[in-house]
């Protein structure tokens, strides 16, 4: 049976479901680069140039193993714009008997997919993920009856079943979560191991044009490009990272230091959510240094439980309650995404250098993008269709599956607490207790009020005040609501006018 088997820009894995059972004399992998995928948010440019360039890298090895490879450039005179388009011109012209397409990452794609699929004269399968741990019907499961979720007893259930930092029946050192010991601030002379980077070879070189050429008006800076676009350079950086990072990962976890944008992180999300990587691989890298005595069980659990339990859990929630979750607005936020998370151009230094480190980057690691740039849109009142796009379309790791719960759940508490335990809310206190950025900002974050106070610290009491009725049946956030209620009218007044005034400079 001729099979032409379609394979999407984040399904870069030579043992992706959709290639099971292929047939290289008979059947054909379709690939596309098509517009809209690029414009239906405006993604960052460098987003753009890595996932075309891991597409053709991954299309030229497939080539390679004697595969029949179609690939859709986008500057192909036969382009497509839409990804059922080209689907539908590929059906035409390689006459297969049925295709076979691995269930995509974005609730938008599947549904496209499932309509064409229904007006098709032969049959689209739409077959599992199976690089995920846990299957969405798994997760239904594990979710059914349950009113709230909780990441830690679903990471505790996937330990069990894979048998991951176990000791017979026990989590491996008597506790399943070292989280207490990963929060340390940054020491004054860390020193952090430099990144693994990679020079852009012709493919690549290809793509920047094309993407400089037809993207410029997009965020972001397309060069320097340095990013792993083949499975063995992703590998490289899995290595690198386990041997040089991972030691310390756990402990400097959620510190940030001004110009260190990857601090102790391993900055493989890009990999993994496009496929160059698989979690097994990386869940398992992580247990044997640990095995070995090359590193400390809180980094290996740490690490581990990021892509074994919230990666999982993530995907699971978003599934569950597409297409319900994108329009969660629990706390009613109805502000506009101020202009300086484009620019940069803010007073405040953490969140300067974190949208800097953005751009340049397509990258920012978890604590700037939860406590910093989250924190404040939380803080703000930020509507969470304007954050959702923003980090969509910004951070090149981002597809929907992750990216959602993530902002929509994690960072603006939208879900109202289904998904995370509290809302992720700090004043500057937190933000100068881990990182070294308040030392050089123009506001004091030792000030709670008035013009040089750091806007952090008020925001965070207007944003209980605001949002107390919503907040206050949560005993994570009690403490807060006896401390203000312990405040006097006229410092209450303070912080309202303070947040009004900086709102009004900030024009939201
Ligand atoms: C992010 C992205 C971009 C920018 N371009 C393409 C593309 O041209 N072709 C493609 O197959 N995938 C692309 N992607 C990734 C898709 O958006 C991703 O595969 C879907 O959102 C998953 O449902």
């Amino acid at each position: 049976m001729k099979t032409l088997r379609f394979i999407l820009g984040d399904q870069l894995s030579h043992s992706i479901s959709s290639l099971e059972g292929v047939d290289r004399q008979e059947d054909v992998v379709f690939m596309c680069e098509v517009h809209d995928e690029a414009i239906y948010v405006k993604h960052h440019k460098k987003k753009i140039a890595f996932l075309f360039s891991a597409m053709r890298h991954f299309a030229a090895e497939l080539r390679d193993k004697n595969f029949k490879v179609d690939y859709l450039h986008l500057d192909d005179e036969k382009s497509h714009t839409s990804f059922t388009s080209a689907l539908g011109n590929a059906i035409a012209q390689h006459n297969p008997d049925r295709v076979i397409v691995t269930h995509p990452g974005e609730y938008r794609v599947l549904k496209d997919l499932e309509a064409f699929a229904a007006d098709s004269s032969i049959p689209i399968e739409i077959v599992d993920d199976t690089r995920f741990l846990c299957s969405i019907d798994h997760f239904h499961k594990w979710a059914e009856g349950r009113k709230s979720l909780r990441m830690e007893y679903f990471y505790r259930e996937m330990r069990r079943k894979y048998h991951i930092l176990m000791d017979g029946d026990h989590p491996e050192g008597g506790a399943w979560n070292y989280d207490s010991e990963n929060r340390k601030p940054p020491k004054e002379d860390l020193s952090v191991p430099e990144a693994e980077g990679f020079e852009p070879d012709a493919i690549t070189r290809e793509v920047l044009d094309l993407v400089a050429n037809r993207f410029s008006a997009h965020f972001g800076d397309l060069e320097p490009f340095d990013l792993a676009v083949t499975r063995k350079q992703a590998l490289t950086v899995l290595r690198r990272f386990i041997s040089d990072k991972l030691p310390l990962f756990g402990d400097f976890q959620d510190a940030m230091v001004q110009g260190e944008p990857v601090m102790f992180h391993a900055k493989i999300s890009f990999y993994l959510n496009c496929g160059l990587l698989n979690p097994k691989e990386c869940i398992a890298a992580a247990e044997q240094a640990y095995h070995d005595g090359q590193t400390p069980l809180n980094a290996a659990e740490g690490f581990i439980r990021q892509i074994l339990g919230w990666r999982e859990y993530v995907r699971g929630v978003y599934w569950l309650n597409m297409p319900d979750y994108a329009h969660a607005n629990y706390l009613e936020a109805d502000r506009r995404l101020p202009a300086f998370y484009w620019t940069g151009e803010t007073k405040l230094n953490c969140l300067r250098q974190c949208v800097l480190e953005t751009k340049q980057n397509a990258y920012a690691h978890h604590i700037q993008r939860l406590m910093v740039l989250g924190n404040f849109a939380l803080l703000a009142g930020i509507h969470p269709d304007e954050v959702n796009e923003w980090y969509l379309l910004v951070y090149a790791d981002a597809y929907e599956w992750v990216e959602m719960p993530n902002v929509t759940g994690m960072i603006l508490y939208a879900d109202g607490g289904y998904l995370a335990s509290k809302p992720y809310a700090a004043g500057g206190s937190y933000i100068n207790k881990m990182s070294d950025y308040c030392s050089q900002c123009s506001y004091k974050v030792t000030v709670k009020n008035g013009p040089k106070a750091c806007p952090f610290n008020y925001l965070y009491w207007d944003f209980i005040m605001r949002n107390r009725e919503k907040l206050e049946s949560n005993h994570r956030v009690g403490m807060m609501m006896k401390t203000l209620d312990r405040m006097g009218d006229q410092k209450r007044d303070a912080i309202r006018d303070d947040t009004k005034r900086f709102f009004r400079e900030i024009g939201i």
